[in-house]
Formats: C-alpha cells, structure tokens, sequence
C-alpha cells in the first residue's frame, strides 16, 4: 500500500531518499528529524530507517517514514527494495558535483520504469551553501526537474536552510483520501 490513511486529517507518507553517495542524503534526514548537522556523517550502509510527523497549515498531519539509501555502488542492487513501495521519492545531488547530477538522472529514469506509477518525485540539489564551488547551474536543476515531473528545491543540510521546505512540499503534494 502506497499510502496508509488511519483518518483524513493523519497521512502516512513512505518517502525514499536516492542519490549518489556523500551527496548528503543522511545530512538532510539528520537535519529534518533531530535539527542537527553532523560534519563527520558516515557513509550509510545498507539503508536507515527514521520517521518523522509534521503538522500542516490545515492541521492535517502528515507522518513520513523515510527510506535513507546507501549510495555507493555496491549497494545500488538493494534500491529497489525501497522504492518500490514508496509514494515518495527524493532524488539528491550535490550542486558541486556535475557527476552526483548525472547519477541524479539515472535514478529518475530507473524510478520511471520501475517505481510506482503515481509516485511522487522530488529533485533535490543539496549543498546548497557552497555556492563558491558550484558546477550545477539552477536552471540545470529547474529543467531537470520539469521535463520529468518533479518538484525541484536546492537545500543545504549544513545550513538548514530549505530542509522543511522540501518536506512541507511534498506533504501538501500527497493525495488526500476521498472519505475520512
Ligand atoms: N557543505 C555542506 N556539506 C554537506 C551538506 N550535506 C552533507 N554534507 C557533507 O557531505 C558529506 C556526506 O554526507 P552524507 O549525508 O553522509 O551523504 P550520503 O548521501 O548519505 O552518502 P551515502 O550514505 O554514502 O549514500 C558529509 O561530510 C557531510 O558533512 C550540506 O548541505 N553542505
Ligand atoms: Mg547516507
């Protein structure tokens, strides 16, 4: 099941977090769920589980439980097991690394041909503080994300700046349930 309803005022939202490895995909969930930034983040093996509730303007509620992905390669064949049940899917790249954007890609084309059809997908280009160091242009991002249906955010875990944006976005985004 997509998306768990126990009323029309509380959804339950299965979110997955892809991308390449150091993109900082952990940085941004760490960020959301306890307000903290770890500079020493390691590298996630497997994948890790963390949920997280917030509240909406209208008072709807909205519980994500967060899939957070390993990215390095020798674990790409585990991604699966995550997306697939998922209603949401954030895909991360890192705004100084032209090779975490292409990986990006790959993702939002291998969630098209396997992901759920109705899936929700965000683009997300974290890292957005170092800005001196940028290689992936906004409009990059913007075109990226339109020509495949995505909502699109840059972020900065270090900074926090957009972090529950990116979260309250995707909340209001989730289908509603037609009878509470
Ligand atoms: N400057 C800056 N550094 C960040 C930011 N987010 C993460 N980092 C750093 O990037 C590195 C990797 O972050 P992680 O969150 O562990 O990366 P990941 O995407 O989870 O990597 P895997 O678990 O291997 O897939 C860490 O050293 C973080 O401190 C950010 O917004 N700004
Ligand atoms: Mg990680």
């Amino acid at each position: 099941m997509l998306l768990s309803t126990s009323n029309s005022r509380h959804l339950i939202g299965q979110l997955v977090l892809l991308g390449d490895s150091g993109v900082g995909k952990s940085c941004i969930v760490l960020r959301f769920v306890r307000g903290q930034f770890d500079p020493t983040s390691k590298v996630t093996v497997g994948a890790s589980f963390l949920s997280q509730t917030i509240a909406l303007q209208d008072s709807t509620t909205v519980k994500f439980e967060i899939w957070d992905t390993a990215g390095q390669e020798r674990y790409a064949a585990l991604a699966p097991l995550y997306y697939r049940g998922a209603a949401v899917a954030v895909v991360v790249y890192d705004i100084t690394s032209p090779d975490s954007f292409a990986k990006a890609q790959y993702w939002v084309k291998e969630l098209q041909k396997h992901g759920s059809p109705d899936i929700i997908m965000a683009l997300v280009g974290n890292k957005a503080d170092l800005h001196e160091k940028r290689e992936v242009s906004v409009q990059d991002g913007i075109e990226c994300a339109e020509k495949n249906g995505m909502f699109f955010i840059e972020t900065s875990a270090k900074t926090a700046d957009n972090i529950n944006q990116l979260f309250e976005e995707i909340a209001k985004r989730l289908p509603r349930p037609t009878t509470s």
